[in-house]
């Protein structure tokens, strides 16, 4: 199995750390979106990624992912059984893709560390501050009531833990750590996901894919244990795509 994108991609990790659990055996083109070619478009229509290639299926998008992964290889399942915790864990994962996504992706991660990084150019810090002072607060005292105080949310780690805790990587990315004295049990909740060897071992990945350049990063991340493709769907020239602003 092969999966097109970044280790340090919220939605990249959630499916990264998936597979680990599943313990499926996979390589990683590691290209970040805007540095996609011309085939990369044709295999990610909106030019996202994770893209996983399964011998002749090609799949976007990491729930429909991580789904797939459920379907074609049901050992150690991501969700849990009965239809209503099912339906709890689905929904946790939607609302990280989407509500987490828009806060800690495209309103710190994307403005502190992509656009200095790829564009050049500075972050909307009038963005971040709003972000910080009214958005996010929200969205944490949400699920400060809907996570467990010890272990996971449906005994081991599972799809809706991995989808929550991954964008919570990519906050502490950009400078942002959640404040344990007002929201302990989400700020405990996110330090036991990520502490999980499975984030650990990405965790390494991730640290090489941020210090170095397109040119470098290849073999960097072999020096560092990554198991790459052979070959790549990036350039070595970023384009803007479809991203949301
Ligand atoms: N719903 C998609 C979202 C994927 C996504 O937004 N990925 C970002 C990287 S973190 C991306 O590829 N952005 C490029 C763009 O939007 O142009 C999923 O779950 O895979």
């Amino acid at each position: 199995m092969q999966i097109i994108g970044s280790f340090v991609s919220p939605y990249v990790r959630k499916v990264l750390a998936c597979l680990e659990l599943k313990q499926l055996t996979y390589e990683v083109d590691p290209i970040t979106p805007f540095f996609g070619n011309d085939e990369f478009s044709r295999l990610s229509p909106l030019r996202r990624i994770p893209v996983l290639i399964d011998g002749d299926v090609t799949i976007s998008d990491s729930s429909v992912i991580c789904a797939y992964l459920d379907d074609a290889y049901p050992q150690r399942p991501l969700l849990p059984q009965g239809a209503a915790p099912r339906a709890r864990a689905r929904w946790l994962e939607e609302y990280a893709d989407t509500r987490l996504g828009d806060l800690l992706v495209w309103g710190l991660f994307y403005q502190r560390v992509v656009r200095p990084l790829v564009w050049k150019e500075p972050a909307d810090e009038q963005r971040v501050q709003q972000t910080l002072s009214e958005k996010l607060p929200r969205a944490l005292d949400y699920l400060e009531g809907e996570l467990p105080a010890s272990g996971f949310l449906c005994g081991n780690l599972g799809l809706a833990d991995v989808a929550i805790a991954s964008f919570f990587r990519n906050a502490a990315y950009a400078g942002v750590e959640v404040d344990a004295a007002r929201w302990p049990v989400t700020a405990g909740f996110i330090g036991r996901a990520l502490d999980h060897p499975v984030f650990r071992k990405l965790a390494k990945y991730e640290a090489v894919q941020l210090r170095t350049d397109v040119a470098g990063r290849r073999q960097a991340l072999l020096d560092a244990g990554a198991k790459l493709t052979a070959q790549t769907y990036g350039q070595r020239e970023p384009r803007r795509g479809m991203m949301r602003l």
